[in-house]
């Protein structure tokens, strides 16, 4: 029963008002995330409590740190702007004590937001305007945090998006295969293998400083930015877990592999899995008219190698995490794991296959906005 999970954990935050109930939601692969119904005087309060997942986040109030920090500093610029930033960016709820994070007896950790009511997170964008919005959402944090200094944020994860190192932990659980599972998975290891040069390339671009390192979010999937359900308009960028020093082409290359995908990410049927050119076209015009200004040349006409960097790299997450018997992402069967990856292989097959319509269409995008 969720109330268990949970009923040791809510007195100690400054929810306001009565308890009424509890539900999961399910869509994360990482935390464990609840939302929470209260009542107050004659309205309710939603809050959002998580569960952080310490085998990830090994250091959860560096996390915290940085969420507090890119929150303020995003509102602080809603309200230099005259907006008000109620629903437009995420409110930390502290603990009795004023913190904003509570460890619970058993040394978890545990933090609460309050709940951005009346908008929607979507896990499958089905219009174009939806896809659009998606792209604003995400080029508007990327604009908010453009003069933030990135070198204040601690590397929550270290080397999150460092494909090569990401490619060593790969060959050693392969080396390892401590569940046995290496015999299943060759042919999706050797494509990993035929990968590795383009894989490491984004890295090989920023150590030689031809790509900037700037404030990025990390996890750009389209559940991750909230759209008014009134008005269908981006509203707020949530899931600040993983805000850190990173290259803008995974945020852009993450939001097109799942975002402009026809198929969920754990698709098992890889024959149902293309790059819906229409949706990275709608995700690439609300990003680009976002972005233009601030993000230099060499960025922006890379954009498409951070969609099949980012494919490729997590299809390799995947799978490393399959071989190492499910240590990381939540798994709902013993095979979910690899089932992703099969995904994303099939979605980076198609995205080769399509990569100078891709082209062509960020190149159009660049053109257009440098004449404006
Ligand atoms: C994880 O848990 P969630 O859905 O926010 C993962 C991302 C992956 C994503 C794939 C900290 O994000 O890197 O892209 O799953 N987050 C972490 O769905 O590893
Ligand atoms: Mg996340």
């Amino acid at each position: 029963m969720v109330y268990n999970k949970i009923k040791d954990v809510i007195p100690h935050f400054k929810f306001k008002g009565t308890y009424l109930r509890a539900a999961e939601i399910t869509s994360g692969n990482v935390n464990n995330t609840y939302r929470l119904t209260y009542s107050y005087k004659d309205r309710q309060i939603i809050y959002t409590l998580q569960h952080i997942n310490k085998y990830v986040f090994k250091n959860p109030h560096l996390v915290i740190s940085n969420i507090v920090a890119v929150t303020n500093h995003i509102k602080r610029k809603l309200i230099e702007q005259g907006k008000d930033p109620a629903r437009k960016v995420l409110e930390i709820i502290p603990t009795l004590s004023n913190e904003y994070i509570y460890v619970d007896k058993d040394g978890e950790p545990w933090r609460a937001y309050t709940f951005i009511d009346d908008a929607d997170a979507l896990d499958v964008v089905n219009t174009l305007s939806q896809m659009e919005e998606v792209g604003r959402g995400f080029g508007n944090f990327q604009k908010m945090l453009h003069d933030f200094p990135a070198e204040q944020l601690h590397e929550t994860i270290p080397n999150f998006h460092h494909s090569t190192k990401r490619f060593y932990q790969f060959v050693r659980a392969l080396d390892e295969d401590r569940v046995g599972r290496a015999k299943f998975v060759e042919s999706e290891c050797e494509f990993m293998f035929e990968h590795r040069v383009m894989m490491g390339e984004i890295i090989k671009l920023t150590e030689k400083g031809i790509l900037p390192t700037r404030v990025t979010h990390n996890d750009t999937k389209a559940n991750n930015v909230l759209l008014d359900s009134a008005t269908g308009k981006a509203l707020c960028v949530i899931d600040l877990d993983t805000v850190m020093p990173g290259s803008v082409l995974f945020d852009y290359g993450d939001a097109i592999r799942f975002g402009a995908s026809t198929a969920a990410e754990d698709e098992e049927d890889t024959s149902k899995i293309k790059l819906n050119m229409k949706k990275a076209e709608a995700f690439t015009r609300g990003f680009i008219d976002e972005t233009t200004g601030f993000l230099s040349d060499e960025e922006l006409y890379r954009l498409p190698l951070g969609v099949k960097v980012i494919t490729c790299e997590l299809a390799m997450r995947f799978l490393t995490d399959y071989i190492n018997g499910d240590l990381y992402f939540k798994v709902n069967s013993p095979v979910h794991n690899l089932v992703r990856a099969r995904a994303q292989i099939a979605l980076l097959k198609d995205v080769e296959k399509q990569e100078s319509k891709l082209q062509a269409m960020v190149d159009k995008f660049i053109n257009e906005s440098s004449k404006n």
